[in-house]
């Protein structure tokens, strides 16, 4: 089986992205801690991108990387690609945003997942992205899940992302609509 580094410190996206890549015929490896890769891109791809092809060339195997946060409309699209940097706890990241979001009635906003596969080589071999639409709540709600999860709810489901059993975040999440469209390239690479 090929070796597939999965590009990710974050133990929530380990987590996620480890039960949606099991069944598939790669070998996954954790990044090596001390590989820390600075996000200077202006979008979700271009960091995903940055990311699978820095610690595929550093480690000389394929790698996955998952570049992702939270968009917000009334905040002109904030935190963005900040999302990770807006504070420095989940704790402190949800209490800014509900503080700068205080009692806005627009509470619109979506998740996007930036999914980027690269060769030893550090070139690009697949690219997907997938989206969530949602609303911020005014205050947290659940224990499931990480990050933003606990403020983000999906109308369709009533319940945010932490409320949500895991099999039903997978479905639903801006992170299972991206690799459910990276499962078949993927297959298709194994298959080479
Ligand atoms: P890596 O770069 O090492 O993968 P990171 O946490 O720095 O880890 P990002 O730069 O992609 O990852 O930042 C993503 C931010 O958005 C981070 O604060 C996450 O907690 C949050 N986020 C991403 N997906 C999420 C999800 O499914 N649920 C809740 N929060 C999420």
């Amino acid at each position: 089986m090929t070796v597939l580094v999965v590009a990710t410190g974050n133990p929530g996206k380990v987590k996620e992205l480890q039960v949606y890549l099991d069944g598939l015929g790669w070998e996954l490896r954790p990044k090596p801690d001390a590989l820390e890769v600075e996000e200077t891109g202006a979008t979700f791809m271009e960091n995903a991108c940055l990311k699978a092809s820095q610690i595929a060339q550093a480690v000389g195997e394929w790698a996955i990387a998952d570049d992702s946060g939270l968009e917000v409309q009334a905040l002109q699209g904030s935190p963005g690609v900040y999302s990770a940097r807006y504070g420095s706890s989940d704790h402190d990241r949800i209490q800014r945003l509900l503080d700068e979001l205080g009692s806005t009635s627009n509470r619109a906003a979506q998740f996007v997942c930036a999914i980027a596969v690269a060769r030893p080589d550090g070139t690009i071999a697949l690219q997907t992205e997938g989206y969530c639409l949602g609303e911020i709540l005014t205050v947290p709600q659940g224990i499931g899940g990480f990050g933003y999860d606990p403020i983000f709810y999906v109308p369709e489901h009533r319940l945010t992302f932490a409320e949500m059993p895991p099999e039903l975040k997978r479905q639903v999440s801006h992170r299972g609509k991206a690799l459910e469209l990276l499962f078949p390239q993927l297959r298709a690479l194994e298959q080479k």
